[in-house]
């Protein structure tokens, strides 16, 4: 049973005023909220196990390393790998499509072939593609995006030959909310020989994501975003392409045998995972996925399915406000941008802000898809499992306000 308001009870920080008012948390799109067991999962660490893992033949580096290494079991459950060696951490979202550009890319992308994305990517999934073109003589293709964000696949089979090496999108627009129809584009993709990368950053967080099912080749997420600490990401990749590749980044930990001319790599995943790695952040992001796995996974995403459906209704009551992407919320999540007549949104959030209410409000990392609405920025409400339609009626009545202090 989904009980947000019992849900709320494990986030300290809801509890709060702000601005002498109780705090309204809309920007879950930008990170999330931590619950209490994830606060006190890396406190204990700190506390009574702090020690480096993979290296010390004493106890508490020992419960460290098992700990570390068990958070990765957690992560492959939760994505369902078929293996956790196909589990990398890295730093973030981005970092580990980076991972994907410096050491795929470069090594199996050449002069005229081709990566296709979409115009609606954070620029975490377009500017490592347009650098790794730059570095190989690679083409990126951008498939075309409406405003309610759905893709032109005719031009994206249009575009489909075996020149197509990569195919990388995102599995939830953080701009417009869409979730693509990536089944269908992997399939397609997968008949020319490409491989497919999901930017998981806005879907492992508030769906069902099982990696075996939509068979994709490589899926990144951060772990910010699903309740968890900053500074840890995750990336998944079949174990046969990962094996393939070369290191991103060289140093201890990822080799095996070291002489004064040369070295051999570690096994996977470590032969990805160069340096002291984010211990403490790794033990909280599985205590996240234990928290999210216990909700349930198709509980969340049916509390967004409403969530998202209940403030599409309400925000479109709102006077002269105008919402971008689509208005189902069954092929949508809950990151609603919108522009309110000719108010910037930038003194949409501000005034938010004065009702105790945190939206985002600018590009949200996707200037492309800004340029070719005409906007210069845009404000975003979203939600997660801590959200409760009270607080849309409060952002409703937040917006009226800023209409009225701000007169359009
Ligand atoms: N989007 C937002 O406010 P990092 O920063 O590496 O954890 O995540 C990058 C990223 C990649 N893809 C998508 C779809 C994303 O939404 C994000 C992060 C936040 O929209 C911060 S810019």
């Amino acid at each position: 049973m989904f009980n947000t308001t019992q849900i709320r009870q494990d986030f300290p920080i809801l509890h709060q005023q702000i601005n002498g008012k109780p705090f309204v948390y809309l920007d879950s799109t930008a990170s999330s909220q931590k619950p209490l067991c994830v606060i006190e999962a890396m406190n204990d660490f700190y506390r009574q196990y702090n020690a480096n893992v993979h290296r010390g033949i004493y106890q508490i580096s020992e419960k460290a390393s098992a700990a570390y290494e068990n958070a990765r079991k957690k992560v492959g459950r939760f994505i369902n790998a078929r293996s956790w060696r196909e589990l990398i951490f890295t730093r973030n979202a981005t970092e580990s499509i980076n991972l994907v550009a410096y050491s795929w890319g470069q090594t199996n992308l050449k002069a005229g072939d081709v990566i296709i994305t979409t115009e609606m990517e954070h620029h975490a999934n377009l500017v490592p593609w347009q650098q790794l073109a730059a570095r190989t003589g690679a083409v990126v293709k951008y498939i075309p995006v409406n405003e309610q964000g759905q893709l032109d696949l005719a031009m994206f089979d249009q575009w489909l030959t075996p020149s197509v090496k990569l195919v990388a999108v995102t599995h939830m627009s953080n701009v417009l909310g869409v979730i693509p129809p990536v089944e269908e584009i992997i399939k397609k993709a997968h008949s020319v020989g490409a491989l497919v990368l999901l930017d998981g950053a806005q879907s492992v967080p508030h769906m069902p994501v099982d990696v075996q099912a939509l068979n994709c080749d490589f899926l990144a997420f951060s772990s910010h975003k699903m309740l968890g600490p900053t500074g840890l990401g995750v990336l998944w990749a079949r174990q046969d392409i990962l094996t393939a590749m070369p290191p991103f980044m060289t140093g201890g930990d990822m080799i095996k045998q070291v002489t004064l001319k040369g070295c051999t790599w570690n096994d996977l995943p470590w032969k990805f995972e160069a340096g002291t790695p984010a211990i403490a952040e790794a033990i909280g992001l599985g205590v996240a996925v234990d928290y999210l796995s216990k909700l349930g996974m198709a509980n969340v995403r049916q509390h967004e399915i409403e969530m998202t459906g209940y403030a599409l209704e309400r925000l479109s009551q709102v006077e002269g406000l105008h919402i971008y992407g689509p208005f189902d919320p069954l092929i949508r999540g809950g990151a609603i941008s919108f522009t309110l007549g000719d108010i910037h949104p930038h003194d949409v959030a501000a005034v938010l802000d004065g009702e105790g209410i945190a939206v985002r409000a600018g590009h949200h990392c996707a200037m492309p898809i800004h340029d070719k609405f005409g906007l210069p920025a845009t404000t975003r409400a979203s939600f997660y499992v801590y959200n409760l339609p009270e607080e849309i009626d409060r952002l409703v009545i937040g917006l009226d306000k800023a209409r009225e202090l701000l007169a359009i």
